[in-house]
């Protein structure tokens, strides 16, 4: 009688212990998700690009990712969260920032980036935008604009925005109007909840909510052109919500970096188009 009740405590431990390992139900639909997204993107023909991990530095695990931003040796990052929200300037290699400004607790960061002197920052529900100086970080003006706030680029003359639907708007800066819509889609089938934005060498890179999944859009015709799987860098242990999120481009060698909201770190990668064996 006692050895069975051991060998049922033993059994119930283990069942325990392998209950942990499983995913929750939530993460199960998040990976759902990625599978649907990526089927859909092979059954269209879009290339997948691999990428290389040129290096790996640390990144602020408190971060709750939004926007990120490099420009001459400095990250910008905003972080999002009521309460925690942030925009600050880092150099590599530092999770320390040389400069921060907090959000007021109503407001919830979101996408933000560079055009001219100014860093734009979008919040998610409140209709407002924020406009700062890019070497001080000081709150300079305030924009507002009609949907949610999501990602946030730009293409030198013109602020590109996400709202979490497959429409990009395009801004101009001088009016704060938006001046040109574009729906975004995989051989014509529409590629809904885009994120973090990156506008690099004419094209549009966006982080897909929730997935692992950067797709590279045409600005001409909102074509998905390529696709980048960064699922392997995703921490094996992290929250629901901690999903990748945040694309800068480094001009100066060509890489990406790419982490994700509460990531540990912040990988530079390069990425490239498998040779075709013929
Ligand atoms: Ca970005």
């Amino acid at each position: 009688m006692k050895k069975s009740c051991i060998a049922i405590f033993i059994l119930l431990c283990i069942f325990i212990i392998s209950l942990k390992n499983y995913a929750t139900p939530e993460q199960g639909l998040i990976q759902q998700n990625e599978n649907i997204l990526k089927q859909l993107l092979i059954d269209a023909h879009i290339p997948q690009y691999q990428y290389q991990i040129i290096h790996t530095y640390p990144h602020d695990r408190n971060s709750f990712t939004e926007g990120l931003f490099f420009q001459n040796g400095y990250m910008y990052e905003s972080s999002g969260l009521y309460g925690q929200s942030k925009i600050r300037m880092y150099t590599l290699n530092n999770t320390k920032p040389q400069k921060e400004y907090r959000l007021e607790h109503q407001y919830f960061g979101e996408g933000m980036t560079l055009l001219g002197d100014a860093l734009y920052q979008l919040t998610y529900r409140e209709h407002i935008g924020f406009i700062y100086d890019k070497n001080t970080l000081q709150l300079q003006n305030t924009f507002s604009y009609s949907t949610e706030g999501w990602g946030l680029t730009s293409n030198d003359g013109q602020l590109i925005m996400s709202n979490g639907s497959a429409i990009l708007t395009f801004i101009d800066p001088h009016s704060m109007k938006p001046i040109r819509y574009l729906s975004v889609n995989a051989a014509g089938r529409t590629i809904h909840s885009l994120n973090e934005l990156e506008y690099i060498n004419g094209m549009i890179y966006a982080n897909i909510w929730p997935t692992s999944i950067i797709v590279i859009i045409s600005p001409e015709n909102g074509n998905v052109r390529g696709w980048i799987d960064i699922h392997a860098l995703k921490p094996k242990v992290s929250c629901l919500e901690c999903v990748a999120n945040g694309i800068a481009y480094n001009k100066d060698d060509n890489t990406l970096f790419v982490t994700g909201k509460n990531w540990p770190l912040l990988s530079a990668i390069k990425i490239y188009l498998p040779q075709r064996l013929s």
